[in-house]
């Protein structure tokens, strides 16, 4: 980290000099003249869990929400990148509180070999006892969905287990019974249809039950019903649930025990968005025209580029130590607090500096939206005013100051997902010409989330 740049005390004493041959009636105060350090620290605050979300509530053909009967299918799609996975769940409708799931990480878009998954992928889905109800034969307990309307003791008592399970193909249910489960694939079939070329998927979820042959009970042949479900895209984690842990009260209880998907859909909505890292960054203390970029003119070629694409700060910083303004401090900041080696910061991390600065002074700095083509977070070009009027330094939250710009050096793609964004691309100069080569802010038009759901500036003394 650079904290003066050397030509800064020459200046200084210069003006001391210069002050001191004018009589010192108009000498600057030692409070004024005594540089202030100031903290500046910028943390990755991103709150998403999921890159996407969404539900399916309506049949192929359909007009309305529903379950599926026998030969009734949802289909919903999305775009996805590689290493993402496909999470989603639906109800039984003739469980306690039983749902198809696939597994708690969801399940794999793409081959090793990085092509797209395709076809029947129903063996990756499994019937998952969600744990907040107790367990009755299906279609006949007095709780189960479709007699839970007349029973006259409440909706079902809790599960004696209360944590989210499989259900295997022989199961006991909670008077102690034993009940025959139908196999998964006899009551639902999921099939993916990809567009390689777009990274679109379309999922398929098809009942496949039959009505008189499907669910035996001891009252005979019952049908299966599909509820209507939730889907979510993640690079990693659980979305919906943790196998052996109890449900965690966001919605997936009245999505199993009733075929709801509204309270999870949005409890889920506010933890999905890109979950990007920032890059280590540039910044700049200043008072004069210098600036680490302008706005309304193509990539001057001095370095920008290469942290908007790829994150690499070392060609800014050393165009901008060339040419630096006498005055003006250069730094940069690499490791994230706590971390040992320079790197992104992911959510929940937090880059922190040091600035020494006078009443005159503004900050600027720029770290690439790791997950995009070539995006940049920073202040404004001529950057945040570090002092107020009165000559107190400005203090506090400054997320407001903060604005997401594309670097117009290559087309944008969708953030995590476009083959040429950054966690997505093989070399880290691949991508296509922008159709705009101008550095310009990103609108809400283009990217809906706003630049404080993933960055807190904090300044302080
Ligand atoms: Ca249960
Ligand atoms: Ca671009
Ligand atoms: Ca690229």
């Amino acid at each position: 980290m650079i904290k003066f740049h050397a030509g800064r005390v020459s200046a200084l004493v210069a003006s001391a000099l210069v002050a001191t041959a004018c009589g010192g009636e108009d000498m600057q105060t030692p409070t004024q003249t005594e540089p202030t350090t100031l903290k500046v620290r910028l943390e990755n605050v991103a709150p998403f869990t999921q890159l996407k979300s969404g539900v399916y509530n309506t049949r192929v053909g359909g007009t309305a929400p529903g379950p599926l009967a026998p030969g009734d299918a949802f289909e919903f799609s999305f775009t996805a990148g590689k290493g993402q996975k496909l999470a989603f769940a639906s109800m039984l409708g003739q469980s306690n509180d039983w749902v198809f799931a696939t597994a708690p990480g969801g399940m794999d878009l793409y081959l090793e070999n990085g092509n797209p998954i395709s076809g029947d992928v129903t063996a990756n889905v499994s019937l998952w006892d969600v744990g907040t109800e107790l367990n009755e034969e299906p279609a006949v307990g007095p709780h189960t969905l479709p007699n839970q309307a007349s029973s006259v003791d409440g909706p079902g008592a809790a599960d004696p287990d209360p944590s989210v399970r499989k259900i295997g193909s022989q199961t006991t249910l909670s008077n102690g019974s034993t009940f025959n489960v139908p196999a998964v694939s006899s009551m639902i079939k999921v099939t993916v249809t990809p567009n390689a070329a777009t990274r679109q998927f379309t999922v398929r979820i098809q009942n496949v039950s039959s009505d008189t042959s499907t669910m035996q009970t001891s009252q005979g042949y019952k049908p299966v019903r599909i509820s209507p479900g939730v889907w979510t895209l993640t690079t990693g984690g659980e979305p919906l649930f943790t196998a052996g842990q109890k449900d965690r009260g966001q919605g997936l209880e009245a999505l199993a025990e009733m075929g709801q998907v509204t309270a999870l859909a949005d409890s889920l909505a506010k933890t999905t968005g890109t979950a990007t890292p920032v890059s280590p960054g540039v910044y700049l203390v200043h008072q004069g025209s210098d600036t680490l970029f302008q706005v309304g003119v193509p990539d001057p070629k001095q370095g920008l580029e290469r942290i908007a694409e790829s994150g690499n700060i070392t060609p800014l910083y050393e165009t901008m130590k060339g040419w630096l303004a006498s005055n003006a401090q250069l730094g940069t900041f690499t490791t994230p607090e706590g971390a040992t080696s320079a790197g992104p910061a992911k959510p929940g991390n937090a880059y922190t500096f040091e600035v020494s600065a006078r009443p005159g002074d503004r900050l600027t700095f720029v770290t690439m939206y790791g997950m995009s083509n070539d995006w940049f977070f920073g202040t404004t070009p001529e950057g945040i005013d570090l002092f107020d009027a009165a000559g107190e330094p400005v203090t506090g939250d400054l997320s407001a100051s903060l604005h997401l710009y594309d670097a117009g050096t290559e087309l944008s793609e969708e953030p995590a997902i476009g083959p040429n964004t950054g966690p997505q691309q093989s070399d880290p100069d691949m991508g296509l010409a922008d159709t705009d080569n101008k550095i310009r802010e990103v609108t809400s038009a283009t990217y809906a989330t706003p630049v404080a759901s993933h960055l807190k500036l904090t300044i302080s003394r």
